[in-house]
């Protein structure tokens, strides 16, 4: 198949599904062409049967706001004809479901059939789409997608809920290539790796978002602080964003900034994910987790919340930790109660890797994508 794939290229788990879902469907034989403003941050563009196309946005005195939508609309189009697309696949619904229905009508007006697959992965839904001027437009452009599918069945049961969307929605679940996110086995490497952040007996905890409020990277200060006054340990936060400097502001009023490294942005997290004992997930909201199931395919388990689709991906006590929002005292206990005990932790990090494996993993969930997309390209 030829299919392009929309998504916003930033650092993001929209972005980053879109483009290992590109990159997979590459490895199996399809031709992907990325359209979007700036190339996806996972691609590298050296990748086989993966093309990429900027869309130019043009920015005159009169346009106070920049028509993006319409921009990417006109390039869905061109791509679709120049390259023979059998469908598009937009990631987010805002703005990218509108532009593909402009895109699929300019090319139905000329007798070419160009139909297109929505993925909802959250915020589209959970926040933006909720905001009055935003949700009939999402909620026409969702009910007139030639496919709709979740990430989770949280999200597809509110976006009925909420948006009251009368066509089906398949669940779909956030994936992971098990290959390329794998644990250290051999253990002396791995504590050799460890000690780029930690002495030998000191636990490693790992947070890992885009540091929007969302994601309560602050919490997650908290619950290392809390834990690092009963045990040594070492906090690793990998990302970027708008909270970044509030939990760089607590690490150092907390006086435990030299136990805190803020590494950024970072390409390799399969790399950095291995090394930790723990993932911290404190989230307002998940509507399911990437972050958790990439440190799960690491034998990583995590100390999360229990919201939105969280619990689909996490089973309480046996993958991982539950908690309410905010309850920084109950993560803190029970992440050193699992240091306490290293049988148990072993047993949920070899857990975590097993789940990941037999439920997520990215031989299982792309092929689905593959016969979903046979489904619409069949029905439309
Ligand atoms: O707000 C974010 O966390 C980013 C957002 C996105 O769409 O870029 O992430 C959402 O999509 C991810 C991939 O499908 C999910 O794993 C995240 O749970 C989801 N985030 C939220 O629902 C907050």
């Amino acid at each position: 198949m030829r299919i392009g794939i929309t998504c916003y290229p930033t650092y993001g788990g929209s972005g980053v599904v879109a483009t290992e879902l590109g990159i997979e469907l590459a490895a199996l034989g399809h031709q992907v062409h990325f359209i979007s403003y700036s190339q996806p941050f996972r691609l590298n563009g050296r990748d086989e049967g993966i093309y990429y196309h900027e869309v130019p946005v043009s920015n005159y005195p009169l346009f106070e706001f920049p028509p993006y939508d319409l921009a990417l609309a006109s390039r869905m189009a061109e791509v679709a004809e120049y390259y023979e697309l059998d469908l598009l696949h937009v990631h987010y619904a805002i703005p990218h479901s509108v532009s593909a229905l402009l895109a699929r009508q300019m090319l139905a007006s000329r007798g070419r059939r160009l139909p297109f697959v929505t993925t909802l992965h959250g915020t589209d839904i959970t926040l933006v789409g909720l905001d009055r001027s935003y949700l009939p437009i999402t909620r026409y452009s969702i009910q007139e997608s030639d496919g709709v599918t979740s990430i989770s069945n949280y999200l597809k049961e509110k976006t009925i809920r909420d948006f009251g969307v009368t066509r089906p929605i398949e669940t779909l679940t956030n994936f992971v290539n098990c290959d390329v996110y794998t644990p250290i086995n051999d253990e002396a490497a791995r504590a050799e790796a460890r000690l780029h952040f930690a002495k030998p007996d000191e636990a490693i905890f790992i947070h890992l978002s885009n540091f929007r409020p969302v994601k309560r990277a602050v919490d997650a200060v908290k619950i290392f602080a809390r834990v690092a006054t009963e045990r040594p340990a070492q906090l690793v936060l990998v990302g970027d964003g708008p909270d970044r400097s509030a939990a760089e502001w607590l690490a150092h009023d907390l006086g435990i900034h030299n136990r805190v490294h803020f590494l950024g942005k970072q390409e390799r997290v399969n790399e950095l994910l291995p090394l930790a004992d723990l993932l911290l997930m404190p989230s307002e909201l998940e509507s399911f987790g990437l972050a958790a199931l990439e440190a799960m395919a690491c034998k990583v388990p995590s100390i999360a919340t229990r919201v939105g689709g969280v619990p689909e991906l996490i089973d309480d006590g046996v993958t991982g930790l539950l908690y309410p929002v905010g309850d920084v005292d109950g993560m803190a206990a029970g992440a050193l109660n699992l240091l306490k005990d290293p049988s148990r932790l072993d047993a949920m990090r070899d857990a975590a890797r097993k789940s990941a494996q037999q439920r997520f993993c990215a031989t299982l969930v792309v092929p689905r994508y593959v016969r979903f997309y046979e489904h619409v390209l069949a029905n439309s």
